[in-house]
């Protein structure tokens, strides 16, 4: 009897996790296709058009009427690349100078007031935010290439033409942790087949969503019953020696657990998650 009990505790767990593991995968890649398509969309009615029929106003407007679109996404925003050597031309153009992302000065990255912060040194590159979703409008001018995470989003999308994630670092004004998805955008038609170098030659910019994993996870979990039953916890593992917490907090050892993998598109990154009983039997 206790073994009958023990097996239908068990299947309990591993029931309840695989729905909320399969949600969270299904709803996340159901904001990375339009994330994609909107990254389509700048490509050809903003590169392919002149002039341009997308502005900021557009912009904005058309993401915050399709964020349901997006679950689990907090904002997207639209980084342009730009050259060294356009760099004047183009801050005459929008009247303001390519801001730098503030790593050192905490209560700045907190408040996040482009007005506060440094011009961006100069560099080779720059990748500023032109257009943002009314909810992330606090990036606009600042030059994603100068935070370490973006960075490395930036040089991996335009290099490999896929969605690519960040490791879970401290979104700028949220003050949680999260992640961002990027999709580079090309200026002709990029072959399927195209080299890395082709494809960074190609590159106009930068297509960017962030997740604020906490709150997101948590609205989406809250959704389920029995919630107060089991413990969810996410983690990033890709590092499998330094798993990375993502969402929920440390919890008591209660005996079962059960952990499902998950797949968020880019193979770089592994996730996992894992889920307990609150209270043993
Ligand atoms: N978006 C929102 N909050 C952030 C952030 C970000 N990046 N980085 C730090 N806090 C425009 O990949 C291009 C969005 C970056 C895209």
């Amino acid at each position: 009897l206790y073994t009958d009990f023990k097996q239908t505790r068990e299947e309990m767990l591993t029931n309840m996790c695989d729905e909320r593991a399969r949600m969270l995968q299904d709803q996340f890649n159901v904001s990375m296709n339009h994330v994609h398509a909107l990254a389509v969309l700048v490509s050809t009615f903003h590169h392919g058009k002149h002039p341009s029929a997308i502005d900021q106003k557009i912009f904005g407007e058309y993401t915050e009427t399709t964020a349901f679109e997006r679950p689990l996404t907090s904002g997207v925003a639209y980084a342009k690349k730009v050259l060294h050597s356009d760099r004047a031309e183009f801050e005459k153009q929008h009247g303001w100078t390519i801001k730098k992302m503030e790593t050192e000065n905490e209560a700045l990255v907190q408040d996040c007031i482009p007005e506060k912060l440094d011009p961006a040194p100069i560099q080779d590159e720059y990748a500023p935010v032109i257009f943002a979703q009314e909810t992330v409008s606090h990036i606009v001018s600042i030059d994603m290439m100068s935070g370490k995470e973006d960075r490395e989003n930036i040089l991996r999308a335009r290099a490999t033409g896929k969605g690519v994630l960040t490791s879970p670092f401290k979104l700028l004004k949220s003050n949680h942790l999260g992640v961002v998805l990027t999709f580079a955008v090309y200026n002709s038609n990029v072959p399927a087949d195209a080299t890395p170098k082709q494809r960074i030659e190609a590159t106009v910019g930068y297509l960017g969503a962030s997740y604020d994993v906490r709150s997101l996870v948590d609205k989406l979990l809250h959704q389920l019953a029995s919630k107060q039953i089991i413990v969810v916890n996410v983690y990033d593992t890709t590092n499998a020696s330094a798993p990375i917490t993502m969402y929920g907090t440390d919890v008591a050892d209660t005996g079962l657990l059960r952990i499902n993998s998950l797949d968020f598109g880019d193979p770089l990154r592994k996730h996992e998650m894992h889920c307990r009983f609150k209270q043993r039997p």
